[in-house]
């Protein structure tokens, strides 16, 4: 394995497309030879982070878990791509504190909420704009936006990158900072 292992941390809102990205980056680098392993937030809240809910104290418990496991993925090596929204500045500080920043690469999905709510694909807006999900992130929960982070990718309405656009724009800073 010639590679160096790195985290590469999606944040953004739900419904920016987090996972789409995080999926077309994975297959990217998969048909050039790199291994790779997403963790998903939404995927692991079904098995490792399953006693946790969505008040300030257990996402940041999240979002430190995912952390963790991303730097086992990539002590052992492999190009960790993490998508969880990770709504706040000093969890995801603390991540890249653990990966002593030089591995921590970290993506910021901007995508307006009027764009995630209007796409809405799981119906959760609606929901929490009917009350009927509390402390939902963008409506009635912070999202704290990176303010130096490695990659934005920006996104209009009407004006979104392709997944495969989006992942090759991460994977030209992966090239140009020689972790591929
Ligand atoms: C935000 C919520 C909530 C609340 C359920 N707030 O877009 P999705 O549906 O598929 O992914 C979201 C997921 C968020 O989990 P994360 O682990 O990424 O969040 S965090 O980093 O903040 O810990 C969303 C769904 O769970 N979901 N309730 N109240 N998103």
């Amino acid at each position: 394995l010639n590679q160096k292992g790195c985290v590469v941390w999606i944040t953004g809102l739900s419904g920016s497309g987090k996972s789409t990205l995080a999926c077309a980056l994975s297959r990217e680098l998969h048909s050039r030879g790199h291994l790779t392993y997403i963790l998903d937030g939404d995927n692991l809240r079904h098995g490792l982070n399953r006693d946790l809910c969505f008040e300030a104290k257990d996402r940041a418990e999240n979002i430190r878990r995912v952390g963790e496991v991303a730097k086992l993925f990539a002590d052992a090596g492999l190009i960790c791509i993490a998508s969880l929204i990770s709504p706040y500045r000093s969890e995801r500080s603390a991540c890249r504190k653990l990966l002593h920043n030089s591995t921590f690469i970290e993506v910021f999905l901007n995508v307006p909420l009027e764009v995630c709510e209007a796409r809405d694909p799981k119906g959760l807006y609606k929901l929490a704009r009917a009350g009927k999900i509390k402390g939902f992130t963008g409506i009635d929960d912070p999202y704290e936006a990176p303010s130096d982070c490695e990659i934005v990718i920006q996104c209009k309405a009407g004006d979104c990158a392709t997944p495969k656009s989006m992942a090759d724009q991460v994977v030209s800073y992966l090239e140009a900072n020689e972790f591929l």
